[in-house]
């Protein structure tokens, strides 16, 4: 029997494509993208294109099993003889297949030893990306280690500092959406790898290129959306607050600003006012590299060549001063008025617009049963430091699920002998033998999301989905849901919540007060994606519609995308005002940020760990620990027909600083700093400017020596947000010499 499921991608990704899988006779012959989808429109990323892959790979994890080999990766490739390839027949080798109930008991009556002996913070979660969907993202998880009294996490290791920066300036994660920008006629790709992490917005910016638009790119690294932009400015990481803050000295000094905008919609404006009188562009220029008529250039024409649109990513808030950083970006589009405008404004999260019911699906009141008060939080970037230094209680076990630590944390090192500690009990419920499965003491095999079902919210388009089940489960995995449902039941947790159906849960996680929410169903999302109901809340709508709207013949008429659909309108958020911030103002001035210690309006100071920072003349270069366009941070990295689109092991250095040390492309380089070093290949291909250099994410036990490029990161923390620095590193190469 032959049938096509609709399914939705649950990778962290912004895209959130709609799927559909084909089915025959129980197994899946066919992945592609759902062409109803009006975003994602018909066609998948090329990893996810190869999905059945992942899915039928004799690498998967299959049974629950208990090690009996030593912990490490090198004990692993050792024990089979072997390079470090991980595959399962290596893997095979220090493990033990063992039935549910074994793997099970044994984890319950740990946690209770554990919890007797040091208290249930003892014990901590540990998750983030491995699935976006509500339901094995974050629900019975939290329900169960909420009831446990189990550490909390604080799951900051991404976005967190951009988050607080947008926040302290909208209030909400709004903005933007994808459909608009076709309707732009300038758009500025910030910190924005669109080709490698956001394709889907792609065919919009092209779609306004042929109607005219110009797109900017502002990147340290030539990528390929730079490559292909009209104008292309690197910028030195970390200084982007300083060219935001000199984009407005002359927006506000030429008087290129809405004063009605601004006056109506914004507090704060006169002190910005005096604010960006401190960055004029020749000040500006020598930290960011861009020369004074650039920035002039740029600020001109992006104040005045209407609509103008940013999409700003995340790669300037994985910086030391990432949420000022993103705070001062996101100011430009609020005094200029460009939110007034279809296809203006700024994208950098939507997920603001879907208020799922989260109290439902987390059930933090059984926190509070449990302990009597609020479980102490770690934060998952300190993952190392906690392992090895934290004392109060110690750490005494690690459940990881959605997630790869041993590869994506920041300092791997201390990552890594934190995990090698006997006393240590370790759980990874994984698809695949990962970095992280390396260390654990049991690992329970995961489904994918052909196996379960689930509700997807998307960070990058404004369309709730139902991931429907394709195929059944391989082997014995079990979905997220399905594993802490059994270990409540284990542990005697007889809380009602602990036996609600998948279904039930999506119900309850869609009951919400919120008027967006109006009208969205299980029953609909279940055929296909449904746009959020903003025609409900008395949002305004333009008088009249953008060119989509006109070539569908009804200016400003309500157009139905697919019969499932709200009718869609362009959806401008602060088209009269409408922030959520406590003034409910677009806050320019804020004293919430002022609160944090940091200027409340915004300024620029460079990462300690830059070349103009206070630790700039330690070392020369400053590292990209970038992510690999065909992968998905740690995730698609083991799959050969994967690997066989990124080429791997690289250190992308420019010709100058190559030559500078005797370095040919081509050559063995090791990249160190007083944290880690790495042996790498270099590759002198134009990519990065002098001062920068530039590696990306791998599985540790891919490369020699078991490493990841994390090795060389600090656990250091943002401004705001408690997020991660990968890009504020300073490194030094060299040649590698031979071993003996
Ligand atoms: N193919 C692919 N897609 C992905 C991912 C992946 O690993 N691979 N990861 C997913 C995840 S988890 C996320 S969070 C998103 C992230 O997607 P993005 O937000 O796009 O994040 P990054 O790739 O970290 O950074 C984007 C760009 O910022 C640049 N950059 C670095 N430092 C600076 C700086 O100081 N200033 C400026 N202006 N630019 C800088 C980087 O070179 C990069 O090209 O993508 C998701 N999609
Ligand atoms: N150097 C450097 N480091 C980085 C980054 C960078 O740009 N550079 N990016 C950072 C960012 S933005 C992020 S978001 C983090 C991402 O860090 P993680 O969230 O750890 O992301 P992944 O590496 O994709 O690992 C996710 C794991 O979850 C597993 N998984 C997938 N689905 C399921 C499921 O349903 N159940 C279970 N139990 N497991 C599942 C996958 O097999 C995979 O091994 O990495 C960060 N680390
Ligand atoms: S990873 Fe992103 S682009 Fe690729 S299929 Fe998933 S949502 Fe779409
Ligand atoms: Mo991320």
């Amino acid at each position: 029997m032959k049938k096509v499921v609709h399914a939705a991608c649950p990778h962290d990704c912004p895209d959130a494509c709609g799927v559909l899988i084909t089915v025959q006779d129980g197994l899946a012959t066919k992945i592609q993208g759902d062409p109803e989808h009006p975003v994602t429109r018909g066609f998948l990323c090329a990893k996810v294109a190869k999905y059945l892959d992942r899915v039928y790979s004799p690498d998967r994890v299959l049974y629950p099993m208990r090690r009996v080999g030593p912990k490490g990766p090198a004990a692993c490739a050792a024990e089979a003889g072997e390079g470090a390839r991980a595959t399962q027949g290596i893997q095979k080798q220090s493990w033990q297949r063992i039935s549910w109930d074994e793997a099970l008991d044994e984890i319950a009556s740990r946690f209770r030893a554990i919890t007797a002996e040091f208290g249930s913070e003892s014990i901590l979660p540990y998750s983030y990306g491995g699935t976006l969907g509500a339901l094995n993202g974050a629900s019975m998880d939290r329900r169960f280690f909420h009831r446990l009294g189990a550490s909390q996490l604080e799951r900051s290791i991404c976005s967190a500092a951009g988050e607080a920066g947008l926040k302290s300036v909208l209030g909400v994660k709004l903005g933007t959406e994808p459909e608009q920008f076709r309707d732009s006629k300038y758009i500025i790709a910030w910190a924005s790898n669109i080709h490698g992490n956001n394709v889907h917005l792609w065919p919009f910016i092209a779609e306004a290129r042929r109607q005219g638009a110009k797109l900017v790119v502002i990147d340290p690294y030539r990528t390929r959306t730079a490559a292909c932009a009209d104008w292309y400015l690197p910028i030195n990481p970390g200084t982007d607050a300083a060219l935001a803050l000199g984009m407005m000295h002359v927006i506000i000094g030429e008087n290129l600003h809405d004063a009605d905008y601004v006056s109506k919609y914004t507090i704060g404006f006169e002190q910005l006012q005096e604010k960006v009188k401190e960055y004029p562009p020749e000040r500006v220029a020598q930290w960011t590299g861009i020369a004074a008529e650039d920035i002039r250039r740029l600020a001109r024409e992006y104040a005045t060549v209407r609509p103008s649109v940013i999409r700003l990513n995340y790669g300037v808030q994985r910086s030391e001063r990432g949420g000022m950083a993103t705070r001062a970006i996101t100011m430009l589009p609020c005094i200029t008025g460009g939110w007034k405008e279809i296809g203006g404004g700024l994208q950098m999260s939507l997920s603001g617009a879907v208020d799922l019911n989260t109290e439902a699906l987390k059930r933090p009141d059984l926190m509070q049963a449990a302990l009597g008060r609020e479980a102490r939080t770690i934060n998952m970037v300190e993952l190392g430091r906690v392992l090895n230094k934290q004392n109060d209680p110690p750490v005494k076990a690690l459940f990881v699920y959605n997630s790869n630590p041993a590869s994506v944390c920041p300092d791997h090192k201390e990552v890594v002998r934190g995990l090698m500690r006997p006393d240590l009990f370790t759980v990874v419920h994984e698809q695949f033998f990962t970095d992280t499965t390396d260390y654990a003491d049991i690992v329970l095999p995961a489904t994918t999301f052909f196996e379960h079902k689930d509700l997807q919210k998307g960070y990058g388009h404004y369309y709730l989905q139902v991931s429907n089940q394709a195929i059944a489960p391989l082997g014995e995995c079990r979905s997220n849901v399905e594993v802490f449902r059994a270990l409540a039941e284990r542990m005697g947790f007889e809380e009602e919540c602990f036996r609600e159906s998948v279904d039930e849960m999506i119900d309850a996680a869609l009951e919400s007060n919120d008027p967006w929410m109006e009208g969205i169903s299980r029953k609909r999302l279940e055929r296909g994606q449904v746009r959020m109901n903003f025609s409900a809340s008395g949002t305004r709508l333009p008088a009249s519609g953008g060119a989509h709207l006109r070539s569908a013949g009804q200016p400003g008429a309500a157009v139905p995308t697919n019969a499932n659909s709200t009718p869609t309108m362009p959806f401008l958020p602060f088209a009269q005002g409408g922030f959520r911030t406590a003034s409910g103002k677009a806050e320019l001035y804020s004293e919430s940020v002022k609160a944090l210690g940091l200027d409340p309006v915004a300024d620029f100071t460079p990462p300690t760990e830059s070349r103009h920072g206070t630790k700039g003349k330690t070392l020369p270069l400053e590292l990209l620990a970038r992510k690999s366009d065909n992968f998905l941070n740690s995730t698609f990295t083991n799959v050969p027909s994967v690997q066989e689109m990124e080429e791997t092991g690289l250190l992308e250095i420019c010709a100058d600083d190559a030559r500078a040390r005797g370095i040919a492309d081509g050559d063995k380089v090791r990249v160190f700093n007083h944290r880690g070093d790495m042996v790498l290949k270099a590759r002198v291909d134009g990519k990065v400017q002098a001062g920068v250099v530039s590696a990306s994410l791998n599985w540790a036990k891919m490369t020699p020596g078991f490493q990841s490029i994390n090795a060389l990161i600090s656990e250091k923390l943002t401004d705001m947000g408690n997020s991660a620095t990968f890009y504020s590193v300073l490194v030094e190469v060299e040649l590698s010499k031979p071993p003996h």
